[in-house]
């Protein structure tokens, strides 16, 4: 894989993994894109264009000029966005999906699609989520999650596209700030413990999410597109984690570098609903066992290192 087209590269994992893709394979090697403008910095640093994920010619086109054989997939609307305007959410997921796996299928490229831990829902075993288990999420974001992980499969199985995806947990990182999802939460209050010292918590204490830091979360895409294919019993998509959280306990571990820090709560019932409707803790030895998945980072390593960048 030497030549990617990266989707919605100017969200909150798009600006860490193109980077680090560029690093590894080259810098005029990755082409960004999103609907929308990006800063100077993010389009002087390498190959960018404005591109629609949901339009397939557009898509199509970007591939051909860039000679891409790999896509990752990153345009999206997250969860509580998706709860605010669930047509559009049905729209920009599910459209732009269907245009990226038509293009590979053409174009013969290999896709990377993230799936989330909002594929669950209330039905499904809460602590451990298996890796194959019950899938009837509540929120318009998770259908559409788990119809673009049976998707994926399809045009694997069917016409032999290279798919494969991770459900990624809560994501925690610093520089673009986090989307509109239910895990923004672990992202705001480190800058918030930066800025003021005091964060007000939309989620209620003991709500317990599984959280990643995003080093590892970018490594995990890459290792995932890098996996021997004879090895993977499953594609779309693997459970991933690396800490379980709720806002109590990162609060306590913020505090040991900020002592005055202050958490309180004001609780928003749309997302605390979504995140009641959520795992505690997912099994992630499928990851573990067919590609060697390992997280690097726990909450006090993450929790130093996001501090000392916020600093
Ligand atoms: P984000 O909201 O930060 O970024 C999404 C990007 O997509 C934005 O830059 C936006 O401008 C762009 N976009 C929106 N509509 C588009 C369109 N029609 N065409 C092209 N670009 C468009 O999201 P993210 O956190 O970077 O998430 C990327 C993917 O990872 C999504 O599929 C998301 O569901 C998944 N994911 C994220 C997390 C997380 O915690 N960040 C967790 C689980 C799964
Ligand atoms: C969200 O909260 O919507 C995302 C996710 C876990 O999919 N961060």
């Amino acid at each position: 894989m030497k030549r990617i087209l990266v989707t919605g590269a100017g969200g909150q994992i798009g600006s860490w993994l193109v980077p680090r893709l560029r690093e590894i394979y080259g810098e005029a090697s990755v082409l960004a894109s999103d609907v929308r403008t990006l800063g100077f910095d993010f389009v002087e640093a390498g190959p960018f264009q404005v591109l629609d994920a949901t339009d397939a010619k557009a898509v199509g086109q970007a591939v051909m000029r860039h000679e891409a054989d790999a896509i990752y997939h990153l345009a999206a609307i997250l969860s509580a966005i998706g709860e605010r305007d669930p047509r559009l959410a049905w729209h920009v997921n599910m459209t732009s999906l269907e245009s990226v796996l038509e293009v590979a299928r053409e174009q013969g490229c290999a896709v990377f699609t993230p799936s989330s831990i909002g594929v669950f829902g209330p039905e499904s075993p809460k602590d451990p989520t298996p890796q194959d288990t019950v899938m009837r999420p509540r929120t318009v974001y998770g259908i559409t999650k788990v119809a673009g992980e049976l998707l994926c499969d399809y045009y694997h199985r069917r016409y032999g596209v290279d798919t494969r995806g991770v459900r990624y947990p809560g994501l925690i990182s610093y520089g673009a700030p986090p989307g509109g999802g239910t895990t923004d939460w672990a992202v705001d209050i480190f800058s918030k413990a930066v800025e003021s010292g005091r964060y007000t918590c939309f989620l209620a204490e003991g709500t317990r999410l599984d959280m990643m830091y995003m080093p590892d979360a970018v490594r995990a895409a890459i290792e995932i597109m890098e996996a021997d294919p004879g090895r993977l019993r499953h594609r779309n998509a693997f459970n991933l984690t690396a800490m379980q959280l709720a806002p109590e306990a990162l609060a306590a571990e913020i505090r040991r570098h900020v002592p005055h820090f202050v958490l309180d709560y004001d609780v928003d019932p749309i997302r605390q609903s979504i995140a009641d409707s959520w795992p505690d803790r997912i099994d992630d030895s499928a990851a573990r066992e067919e590609w060697g998945w390992a997280h690097e980072f726990d909450v006090s390593a993450m929790t130093a290192d996001m501090l000392a960048h916020l600093r």
